[in-house]
């Protein structure tokens, strides 16, 4: 087995987002493994946390020239990784998230004039919501094409890229994945009940708030569910969907059972607080945080859109329905809270799935595995 010592350029959204939190946890366990690791990006990863041996930052910083109706982040980002790979002699640049950081990266690569491999993970609306735009679809074909390796975090999302792109180049499967260090069981009895009384249920959604996440369904479950359940909804995460989502919430008459959280750091001991996670989504290519969920043994009910029947085993680690049938959801999420039994099951099959599917050292050997490929060094 290869053990070389690489120096990686990580680049990533690094704000809220799953594609964000992946490429920082996998930036902190390579550095653990010994590799150097270079974040270039417009500011500090929010999941990097305390100072860590092997890993350094490079600010993005926009030019705003006067005559810039629109500052060109991208071409200062290009510039960024490009300089950064020449001062540091990167091996290669990890970017995750096509647009723009494929294509940024494709253009450093030009600018140094050396050997320097670029690696491009799709972590889904890169393709399934800005693939579908003319203006955009080209460009993410081209930087798809001229990547050294492309990896996408689920078979659905391989599949909807090579379909509506016609890409046929090969696409490596990366699941997302989870530090076990970071995501078991808590106990957080005392916690809880500043959120449910002890004859509540807590349940839980995570997200962006962004229209493709169906906030609207997850409060229409929650409304049948407690109907037959005493129980809480309590929201956590920020985005555009949010002003509508308190407004629904009030015109149903629920408002003193929903609490919004805002956005949290601490998501596992949020987690751990949970009986179920509600995940509608329109799309998703993924779910990390019903993986989140899974590995603190807590179910996910969901829609089973895109990537997220990869990652839920139907029935043995929560329960899936089609998009919009929330009755069916709620009804599931009913079953799982009015079944101790059923829901001891489920919640031990979470943790076993976790740990043996989606286990931080099982991806990160992957990638390393990828990284030695186009090094030419397996
Ligand atoms: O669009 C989002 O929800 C954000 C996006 C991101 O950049 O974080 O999420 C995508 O990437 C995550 C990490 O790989 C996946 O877990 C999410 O499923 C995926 N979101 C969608 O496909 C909608």
């Amino acid at each position: 087995m290869n053990s070389d010592r690489l120096k990686i350029g990580i680049t990533c959204y690094p704000s809220l987002g799953g594609s964000g939190v992946v490429a920082t946890e996998l930036g902190k366990l390579l550095a653990e493994k010994g590799h150097e690791v270079h974040f270039i990006t417009h500011s500090v990863p929010f999941r990097l946390g305390k100072f860590h041996k092997n890993i350094f930052y490079h600010e993005v910083e926009v030019n705003d020239y006067y005559v810039f109706k629109y500052p060109p982040y991208d071409l200062s980002l290009a510039s960024k990784m490009a300089q950064v790979a020449k001062m540091e002699k990167l091996d290669l640049l990890h970017v995750h998230y096509a647009v723009p950081h494929a294509v940024c990266a494709f253009l450093a690569k030009e600018m140094t004039g050396c050997d320097l491999k670029v690696i491009t993970t799709l972590h889904g609306t890169d393709i399934t919501v800005l693939g579908h735009d003319e203006s955009l679809s080209d460009l993410i074909r081209l930087a798809i094409e001229r990547s050294d390796a492309v990896t996408a975090v689920s078979q659905d999302l391989i599949r909807e890229t090579r379909e509506l792109l016609d890409i046929n180049k090969q696409i490596d499967l990366t699941y997302n994945f989870v530090d076990k260090r970071v995501y078991y069981p808590r106990d957080v009895g005392m916690l809880r009940r500043d959120y449910a009384r002890p004859d509540e249920k807590l349940i839980l959604h995570i997200s962006n708030f962004r229209p493709v996440k169906r906030i609207g369904d997850v409060v229409d479950i929650f409304a049948k569910v407690n109907e037959e359940v005493p129980s809480k909804l309590l929201f956590v995460g920020e985005g555009p969907e949010l002003s509508k989502t308190i407004c629904k919430v009030k015109e149903m008459g629920l408002t003193d059972r929903v609490i919004f959280a805002g956005k949290q750091d601490d998501v596992a001991q949020v987690i751990s607080l949970a009986d179920v996670m509600l995940l509608p989504s329109e799309k998703e290519s993924f779910g990390l945080v019903a993986l989140e969920a899974m590995a603190c043994g807590v179910p996910t009910v969901g829609s089973t859109a895109g990537g997220i029947p990869e990652l839920i085993t139907h029935g043995t680690t929560g329960y899936l329905a089609q998009i919009g049938d929330t009755r069916q959801m709620a009804d599931y999420v009913i079953r799982l809270l009015c079944n101790p039994e059923l829901y001891e099951a489920m919640s031990a099959a979470c943790l076993e799935r976790a740990r043996k599917t989606f286990c931080n050292d099982l991806i990160t050997a992957q990638y390393e595995q990828i990284y030695y490929r186009v090094l030419g060094r397996s």
